[in-house]
């Protein structure tokens, strides 16, 4: 396999200042004239190389002659010319409705639509497909006027008319040069909801958001986070939207969430589609959160681009970052922070401490796809994170300008924007550059001990970073870790916080002036992405979990001490439950918090948290134990949970911060009320799934029923099902509830649905629903007969001959065998090796398949 290196990098050889491109769409067979103004970079006499992808050259031109001087290596175009500048023209046929990889120009549901990034441009005509070649372009678009009534590209609307024959056609051109991966063309029977956005300087914005006639009525809530995120950027990062036009457009099939283009973002449906009835309370956030990410990314992104695909975390950290900060400040900056720890800490943690580990900037890759990863986003974020840690609000807006400023119109680096950090905010960033070339999770252990004589206590800080693939050893990083002392008697602040920085392999912080023993409040508000490990005590954290002025600590501490009770019980057969009981029961009668973080504190870490804090995965013992403490939970606090429950309910449907608590709080009451064992769950359960006005209770009614074993469970999924049968998304939770199951016929119930006739791979959205969901359920997959692998394989190994990216995006899950016994790690092996000898495998799954075995 070719390994693509990002010490290799050279300057393109060419420059395109100028591309045109003309479209005579069809479904069946559109044909593609490309015409580029070209133009040698630097001295040298190498031909000009236009990458392709499945492309045959039907016509090629150079300066209006037909021209012979060309030859195809491989997929690409190279074409032998004399001189500094030319026009090239190139024709090609392309075939949209058996696009099935959805890279390049693909039809979902009669909508003809484009992605590109990284590298789809190549499937829709020759060029230098790389992000560092900027062009301006212009697009003409032809197409049958009544399949095709809307007809939309990047930029603006230049001209339109018939074309005859039942034909029109229509030219956008955009004024600002772009990388090809942020080209895009939509044409469909759209409508769209409009709104028009006044910037800062004065200027008016046309938005839309095109969707299907029908879905129309479900698009209000994405176009008033477009608009909230416009302003929100202006007035926190002073970045102002530079077209007349910014148009989005939903499609139903799609391999991720939505895509940037400039201009034009396409989106998954799921991100935009929502109304009280379907979309639950996470849809929705997603959806703002989502609609901000892309349209951040019009400045982190595209006036910045990338300078080559290993610095993808350039956009896509910052932007993660950006709309990270975004939702935060349309609600409670607490829950968020809960919410985007757990995210990283599922998703991130196990990518860096299993095969295909890799740093921020990774420095090889065989297949681009496999690299927009939890590590390039997430972990990304928590690098911008810690900068503006150390930066503080002014300096960090100081360092963003700079960036900005300097980088606009230009394919930067990460070092570009690591350098702007440190010129704005005078600070030294040397040792911290290490987070972009280092992988693995750094752990960090924090010892503290009190001398009570001398009033003096002391907090030794030692850190290692695990070893990953290709990076055996490693050096110290720069950890930024707020911390801060309580009195363990009077639960006093026993002075202010501190941002230590610890950059050597250990430390010792001493604090002066500790008269009464001290409790240790440390990584607060998860300032530095590492895992802590301390010596507190069941008590110190039961005191921190009610007393931490910093409410994630607050939160981190009940969750450590949850973990630190089911790891014990794990490990020992049982464990105490009583420190844990006491702590719920506490912060359930809180009334200084809210119903949101509440709710987060008091649900239970997932099975596979614990199981990643084990030296080996024992997925039932997990479960049991978990299922344990959930059911003593329930039994000892039934009264309270009840009375949560109740009052919780009295709300209808609303969309606030308060109304979005109250629903969190009532369906983990409703979960809790079901594990006590309580005679009347189920029919509490199914009278909130069926009188419900919102989706988010009547899923979490329906989560609730699907994991137990009464009548109402069967009645609840078939009401479900038929009352949103003629809607895909929600036909979606249908699966993914069912794959997510703690049912002990989870695996079986899984293979049957994959024999279900609305379950297709050809749909990611689908795909992911029962495969992405059963992959996570981690005593269902690691079922020990090996069949949840099995299963998994046989899927992806179809999925992968229709859609190789969303294939091998599936595939991790089944790279952790190091992390189960000897008997589970041979059957998932075993899968690993019958997946490569697939004759035909893509490169997308050879990569994962392969690196996941070493
Ligand atoms: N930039 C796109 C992701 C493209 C993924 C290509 N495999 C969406 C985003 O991050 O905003
Ligand atoms: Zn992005």
């Amino acid at each position: 396999p070719s390994v693509t290196r990002r010490e290799d990098y050279l300057v393109p050889d060419w420059m395109v200042p100028e591309t045109s491109l003309d479209f005579a769409l069809d479904p069946a067979a559109t044909t593609v004239e490309a015409t580029l103004s070209v133009e040698r970079n630097g001295e040298h006499d190498r031909p000009l190389r236009l990458d392709g992808d499945g492309l045959t050259p039907e016509l090629v031109r150079v300066d209006g002659e037909d021209w012979s001087n060309w030859c195809m290596d491989g997929p690409t175009l190279v074409i032998e010319l004399p001189g500094a500048s030319h026009t090239v023209e190139t024709r090609v046929t392309i075939c949209p409705e058996r696009n099935t990889q959805l890279m390049g120009l693909y039809s979902s549901g009669g909508i003809l639509c484009t992605q590109c990034e990284a590298e789809g441009f190549r499937r829709i005509t020759f060029f230098p497909d790389r992000p560092d070649v900027l062009s301006r372009y212009k697009v003409r678009m032809t197409a049958d006027k009544a399949r095709y009534p809307i007809l939309l590209a990047n930029g603006d609307p230049v001209a339109s008319g018939d074309a005859g024959d039942g034909r029109h056609w229509a030219e956008w051109g955009d004024p600002f040069p772009k990388p090809s991966y942020l080209f895009a063309l939509v044409a469909g029977d759209l409508a769209a909801n409009r709104a028009t956005f006044t910037t800062q300087s004065g200027r008016d914005v046309q938005l839309a958001i095109w969707v299907r006639e029908k879905d129309l009525p479900r698009t209000d809530h994405a176009l008033h986070a477009l608009k909230t995120a416009m302003a929100w950027d202006e007035a926190t990062y002073g970045r102002e939207y530079d077209l007349d036009v910014f148009n989005i457009v939903a499609v139903d099939d799609f391999n991720f969430g939505a895509m940037e283009n400039k201009g034009l973002n396409i989106f998954n449906s799921r991100y935009i589609l929502a109304d009280p009835d379907t979309a639950t309370d996470y849809d929705y956030d997603g959806i703002a959160g989502v609609v901000a990410h892309e349209y951040f990314h019009n400045w982190s992104g595209n006036r910045i681009t990338c300078r080559d695909w290993f610095q993808l975390s350039l956009k896509e950290g910052f932007t993660v970052f950006r709309d990270q900060s975004f939702s935060a400040d349309q609600g409670s900056h607490a829950v968020k922070r809960i919410e985007d720890v757990r995210a990283l800490r599922a998703a991130q943690f196990p990518e860096d401490a299993g095969p295909l580990a890799h740093p921020v900037r990774p420095d090889a890759y065989q297949e681009i796809s496999n690299f927009y990863t939890a590590t390039i986003y997430n972990k990304g974020a928590e690098l911008i994170r810690m900068m503006a840690t150390m930066l503080g609000p002014q300096r960090f807006r100081a360092a963003t300008d700079l960036y900005f400023d300097r980088f606009d119109g230009t394919a930067a680096t990460c070092e570009d924007f690591v350098t702007c950090m440190e010129e704005a905010g005078g600070i030294d960033l040397i040792q911290f550059r290490r987070w972009y070339s280092q992988a693995g999770t750094p752990r960090v252990t924090a010892t503290l001990t009190h001398e009570a004589g001398g009033g003096r206590a002391v907090l030794s800080l030692r850190q290692t970073v695990p070893p990953t693939p290709g990076q055996p050893v490693k050096e110290p990083m720069v950890l930024p870790l707020r911390i801060k002392l309580f009195g363990s008697d009077t639960g006093a602040e026993l002075g202010d916080e501190h941002l230590v920085l610890l950059s050597g392999e250990s430390e010792e912080i001493i604090f002066e002036g500790i008269s009464e023993r001290p409790v240790l409040s440390i990584n607060r508000g998860f300032s530095a992405p590492v895992i802590v490990e301390t010596n507190r005590t069941p008590a110190d954290l039961a005191f921190l979990s009610a007393r931490d002025d910093d409410p994630f600590a607050r939160y981190e501490a009940m969750q450590q001490l949850m973990l630190d009770t089911l790891v014990a019980s794990v490990t020992h057969g049982r464990a105490e439950h009583d420190n844990v009981v006491e702590a719920v029961r506490n912060t359930l009668g809180d009334e200084t918090l809210d119903s949101a973080f509440i709710a987060e504190a008091v649900l239970l870490p997932s099975e596979s948290f614990i199981g990643d804090q084990m030296p080996l995965v024992d997925p039932e013992a997990i479960h049991r134990a978990r299922e344990a403490l959930r059911r003593d939970l329930g039994r000892s606090l039934e009264r309270e949970w009840r009375a949560a429950y109740e009052q919780a309910k009295a709300n209808r449907f609303e969309y606030s911060p308060a109304a979005k608590g109250a629903r969190r709080l009532k369906t983990v009451a409703l979960g809790y009320i079901t594990a006590s064992g309580a005679p009347d769950a189920a029919s509490l359960a199914f009278v909130q799934f069926e009188q419900a006005d919102n989706m988010t209770d009547r899923q979490g009614a329906l989560t609730t029923l699907a994991g137990g074993t009464s009548d109402e469970r069967v009645a609840a999924l078939d009401i479900f099902y038929n009352r949103y049968s003629d809607n895909s998304l929600v036909l979606d939770k249908w699966f993914s509830t069912q794959a997510l199951s703690a049912r002990d016929d989870t695996p079986e119930q899984v293979e049957q649905l994959a024999r279900h006739p609305d379950f297709k791979l050809s749909n990611p959205n689908r795909a992911r629903s029962l495969i992405g969901a059963f992959s996570v359920n981690q005593r269902a997959f690691h079922d020990a007969s090996g069949r949840g692998y099995r299963f998994v394989a046989d899927q992806l190994i179809a999925l992968d001959k229709i859609n190789p990216q969303t294939a091998a995006k599936l595939l991790p899950p089944l790279g952790r065998w190091k992390r189960v016994d000897a008997k589970r790690a041979e059957m998932m092996r075993a899968e690993l090796e019958r997946i490569l000898a697939v004759p035909g495998l893509s490169k997308d799954m050879f990569e994962q398949a392969s690196k996941s075995l070493e």
